[in-house]
């Protein structure tokens, strides 16, 4: 029986879905008394009348639902007949093969690819433009056990992150990069790319490039295979199906490269961009065949295992954060442990304006929870305005490792003005806190699924000597409402970061004045009521 395997983009639909058409040749032998009793064959009804077998199915990698615009849920966002749908399609069934689904994760590019993340059901970054290759370094380097992949077009990765590319190349870092090279500039309507060919018509080179003024089109997968470090560099297309079932053996290759551990894994996957193009799906992938492939040769530029160094190279000493932070012999203060048994980590949001200390807040915070053990992250986000500028800060103090610095739902707003107050109060989870720094909450202000206490913060903080500690009586305010960190640690923070005398005076009295100001009044008469009075 020969079985022939034929993969195609079904693009013409727009899904992702791939038709595998199997054919199915019956070997019999003709003998006389077959000819004899001649019975019909027996037509297998799951065969069209060209003998395959249509299957209509993506890779269980891939999520069931796309969980973009609700009308497109069932379909991917790529144009018919465009590669990165069957690229997608390798990847997600070389991960699955391998057994790798769990272990992987993805870094979408800035490109047609952007929304891979709503695709791949694995773990997913998307960063930015050309920065990939240096964000999956980071990545690997922090989770050496994951398979980090590099998924890239040739405007972010030969154009705008040639430096990343080139250098984490050049490091081997044991990352695998998929290039798709459609020679042109998808997203963004059709730029001339670095790979956009001799002659090759953009928008931004309308009278088709010329070497003599654009220069030439950049080899990547050559220009890499000049380095040291790479330990796999090969070129394939998506031009017909023998082609791209030598795609899929490359794909296959890197990841397992990568899951060995061996080093730096490179494929650059010609594809086609029917849209841009303005090609039908199979003149595309035609074009592919008889423009892209002449220009950029098929091929294997690097299959080899790195040599183990002559000379025994120096390792340095590996340090846990912690040590390089110099924070373990700081014990937090006395009542940490206390504080820190019952604790389940919080999610917060500060913001106010520059120059009331909202991203100092943030940051006292983070360096708390360090001190107590805690995973954190602190994400700050400002205007160009240093000072009355809005600002804020994520903050997201955790006992377990944080996915992401960005917080979409705090379940603590610290808001020191009514602007962000009103601004940010919906993305509050229900049954969250706002502390609000202001001597009641606005009469016309309603949440009521959210405790919201108003706090005379910046009043108290006049009183005792200094506005500028105002942020630090929220403070005092948040450890004690929500317990998310110790009072003590709070102290030995300050007392190491605040360094003229007075104001640290100030700020411990800060602290105390806004612990006290919850005790005393807070679920007496500072909470908002559903009718919205405080
Ligand atoms: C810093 C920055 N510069 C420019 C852009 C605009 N931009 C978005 S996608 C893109 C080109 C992407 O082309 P390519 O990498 O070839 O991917 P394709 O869309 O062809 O898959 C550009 C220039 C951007 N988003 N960010
Ligand atoms: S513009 Fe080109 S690369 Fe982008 S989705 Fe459409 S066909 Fe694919």
């Amino acid at each position: 029986m020969a079985n022939e395997s034929v993969i195609s983009g079904t693009d013409q639909k727009n899904k992702l879905e791939v038709k595998t058409e199997i054919k199915v040749e019956a070997m019999t032998e003709t003998t006389n008394t077959d000819l004899q009793n001649k019975v019909e064959p027996e037509v297998d009804p799951k065969l069209n009348s060209d003998g395959y077998e249509e299957i209509h199915s993506k890779s269980p990698l891939f999520y069931d639902l796309y969980e973009r615009k609700a009308e497109l849920q069932n379909q991917t966002h790529y144009c018919p007949g465009c590669g990165h749908g069957v690229a997608h399609k390798l990847i997600a069934e070389a991960l699955q093969d391998l057994g790798l689904q769990d272990k992987t994760i993805f870094v979408s590019p800035v490109g047609c690819s952007v929304f891979a993340y709503y695709y791949f059901d694995v773990g997913n970054v998307q960063v930015a433009h050309g920065r990939a290759p240096a964000s999956a370094t980071g990545i690997k380097r922090s989770c050496p056990g994951k398979i980090v992949i590099s998924y890239q077009g040739d405007g972010d990765l030969a154009a705008i992150g040639t430096a990343e590319i080139v250098h984490a190349a050049n490091r081997g870092e044991k990352i695998t990069v998929f290039f798709v090279n459609n020679a042109i500039y998808g997203m963004t309507g059709g730029q001339m790319a670095p790979t956009t060919m001799i002659g090759q018509k953009s928008t931004t080179s309308p009278w088709g490039r010329r070497s003599s003024n654009e220069g030439f089109p950049l080899h990547m997968a050559e220009l890499l295979a000049t380095l040291e470090a790479p330990v796999y560099i090969e070129r394939v297309a998506l031009s017909d199906n023998k082609n791209i079932m030598k795609a899929r053996r490359a794909v296959r290759k890197a990841l397992e490269l990568q899951r060995d551990d061996v080093g730096f894994t490179f494929v650059e996957i010609l594809s086609p961009c029917p849209t841009i193009w303005g090609k039908d799906p199979v003149a595309a992938r035609q074009w592919v065949a008889e423009k892209m492939i002449p220009t950029f040769p098929l091929n294997v530029f690097r299959d080899r295992r790195p040599e183990v160094p002559a000379v025994k190279e120096n390792t340095p000493p590996h340090r846990s954060v912690a040590d390089a932070l110099e924070i373990t012999p700081k014990a937090a203060g006395p009542d940490t442990s206390k504080k820190r048994s019952h604790h389940k980590g919080a999610k917060i949001k500060i913001a106010g304006f520059g120059g009331q200390g909202v991203l100092l807040l943030g940051q006292l915070l983070i360096e708390m929870g360090m001190r107590e053990g805690l995973e954190v992250s602190w994400l700050p986000s400002y205007g160009p305005e240093m000072r009355s500028g809005s600002a804020h800060c994520h903050v997201c103090l955790s006992r377990e490792r944080i996915g992401t610095p960005l917080i979409s739902h705090p379940d603590v707003l610290v808001a020191m003005n009514e602007f962000s107050l009103r601004k940010f109060a919906h993305e509050v989870v229900s049954g969250g806190t706002i502390l609000y720094n202001g001597e009641s909450v606005p009469a016309d202000f309603y949440a009521p699924e959210l405790q919201v206490i108003a706090i005379p913060a910046a009043e108290i903080a006049d009183k005792l000597g200094s506005t500028k500690a105002t942020n630090i009586v929220m403070m005092g305010a948040l450890l004690e409402e929500t317990e998310c960190l110790a009072p003590g640690t709070a102290l030995s923070v300050l007392e190491d970061k605040v360094k003229k005398l007075d104001l640290l005076e100030i700020d411990r009295k800060a602290l105390t004045a806004g612990r006290l100001f919850i005790d005393e009044h807070a679920h007496i008469g500072a909470v908002s009521q559903p009718d919205g009075f405080a």
